[in-house]
């Protein structure tokens, strides 16, 4: 066997400027899960996410509140690393911007775009937008109907007039437009990519990237006086993670291209025109993918830091639990559209898919197992057309969940598999075992062994959304530790008859008011 395929993927790197919110949430999830997917799957996996200190948000938060903006950041930052552990995001590395070696890669990277000839001296004049840190051209803001002038996110922007040092974006338009036109995947899912180049086709205007009006910031090479504008350090954090600029020493280069940034529509323009020019300019590939996800809305509100209306991540793991929680965000919501977070749709996933139709099935099925077959993997007799039919559904899922993952549809490799915990219960009340019990013991047995089988494949490929439920469940059909990826799946993995099973025990509980 050769080496593992190499699998990068990133979340982006949050704003510290205050707790993290349900949207900071979802994403880590969201990645979280397509990262262990991809674990599961055999892929050697680097999954980074982290937070994005600088920039001038920081800096005026920091102000209101009467401290500094490193202290701002560090006491939010440890706030979204407890995130991480409270929601099991597996990160393999918690970037900061702060960090001397992210110092270094920007302007690592810096100096490699001056060297292209991509930097020049200029005065920036043009509007911007603190909230999204972004400067838009004049035909992209409107007034309002208070003579507030807005930006395309609906964020007020300020005229702004500084000498800075400016990317030559507007070269690159040819160049961004022949990856989206070669790369169709480049930048998923599809409506976003026609957002982006039909923004591109209209022509670009190059990227102020200095300020000299603060001084919270990677500061600019042989430039006294400036700092990188927050998004030019802010994107190299992907490459820092990797060891840049140290491209031949560090063992972790060999991640890069990233696989995918999983990133939020908002910002997906910084990740599919800014990044790939500078990577270009550098001369460095550029990533595989950018996947915009949707938006979580609370009951149907934008939740933003500076509008106050945020969900605490934290109460809403305590009230549900966690393998709950990141059920509802990645089933409920079709990765890549905007979603509704309220507490009946999540109340009625975790009684429904979770406590129903999986928890009810594993218990009835374990409960029968341990009373009737000395709570042993019973031996099974032939199987019948119902119990090909069924084990061959579970067997199907695998092809199934990797096609859906092709564009990262959780959903719908959760729908998949849940159909087939559907198809078990169906299954499972109309063989009727506990009728068997007495009439044809060895019936009873192959019902339990199929029943107990499925369980096991639910239970594998329902690790990277569920992992703590799916690891209980996994212990209870007594499946060994290095037997849960999916090369297990299927045959190769069957349950072997007459294994001693564990007392059974709930896996959901149902959620009562
Ligand atoms: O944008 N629902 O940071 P951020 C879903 N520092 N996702 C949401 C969301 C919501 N309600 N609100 C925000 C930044 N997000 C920059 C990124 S990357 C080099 C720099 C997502 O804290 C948002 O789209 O404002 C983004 O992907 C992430 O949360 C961090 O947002």
């Amino acid at each position: 066997m050769g080496h593992p395929e190499t699998f990068y993927i990133t979340t982006a790197i949050s704003y510290p400027n205050g707790a993290p919110h349900i949207g900071h949430a979802y994403e880590a999830v969201a990645a979280d899960a397509i990262a262990r997917f991809k674990r599961l799957d055999g892929y050697d996996v680097f999954f980074m996410t982290g937070v994005d200190e600088h920039g001038l948000k920081m800096t005026q938060t920091a102000a209101k509140e009467g401290i500094g903006p490193r202290e701002l950041s560090d006491r939010n930052t440890a706030l979204f690393e407890k995130m991480c552990d409270t929601l099991a995001v597996a990160r393999d590395r918690f970037i900061r911007t702060t960090e001397p070696a992210h110092y270094v890669a920007s302007q690592a990277l810096w100096k490699r775009m001056a060297d292209a000839g991509d930097i020049y001296l200029d005065t920036y004049a043009g509007w911007y937008s603190v909230r999204d840190e972004a400067f838009y051209d004049e035909s992209e803001t409107t007034l309002n109907a208070d003579g507030v002038r807005l930006g395309p996110q609906g964020t007020p922007v300020e005229w702004t007039e500084e000498k800075t040092y400016f990317f030559r974006l507007s070269a690159y338009q040819d160049r961004l437009l022949a990856l989206y036109e070669s790369n169709p995947d480049f930048i998923g899912p599809e409506g976003r990519r026609n957002e982006v180049m039909s923004f591109v086709r209209g022509g670009l205007q190059d990227l102020s990237i200095s300020r000299t009006t603060l001084t919270w910031g990677v500061p600019v090479p042989d430039a006294p006086g400036h700092v990188m504008y927050v998004w030019v350090d802010a994107l190299t954090n992907y490459i820092t993670g990797l060891g840049y600029p140290d491209t031949e020493g560090s063992p972790r280069w060999r991640y890069w291209p990233a696989d995918v940034h999983i990133i939020g529509k908002d910002i997906v323009r910084f990740h599919a025109v800014y990044w790939p020019a500078f990577l270009m300019s550098a001369g460095l590939p550029v990533p595989k993918r950018v996947f915009g996800h949707g938006f979580l809305f609370n009951r149907g509100e934008k939740m933003s830091k500076s509008v106050g209306n945020v969900i605490d991540p934290f109460a809403l793991a305590g009230t549900y639990g966690v393998d709950q929680l990141r059920y509802f965000f990645l089933r409920e919501v079709p990765f890549g559209q905007d979603g509704n977070y309220s507490h009946e749709a999540i109340v009625n996933r975790i009684n429904a898919d979770l406590a129903n139709d999986l928890g009810n099935l594993a218990q009835r099925s374990l409960s029968m197992i341990a009373k009737n077959c000395a709570g042993r993997v019973p031996e099974p007799g032939a199987f019948t057309a119902a119990d090909e039919a069924l084990l061959g559904a579970a067997d199907g899922l695998l092809a199934r969940a990797r096609a859906a993952m092709q564009n990262y549809a959780l959903h719908t490799v959760l729908a998949d598999v849940w159909a087939v915990v559907s198809e078990a219960n169906r299954y499972f009340a109309g063989q009727e075992p506990w009728a068997l019990r007495k009439s044809d013991p060895t019936r009873m047995a192959t019902v339990l062994y199929v029943t107990a089988e499925v369980l096991r494949n639910v239970a594998i490929l329902a690790q990277p959304v569920t992992p703590t439920a799916a690891a209980r469940l996994l212990d209870l059909l007594a499946v060994d530790e290095d037997r849960r990826r999916f090369d297990a799946l299927g045959p190769a993995g069957r349950l072997v008859a007459g294994s001693v099973l564990p007392a059974p025990a709930p896996i959901f509980p149902r959620f009562v008011e």
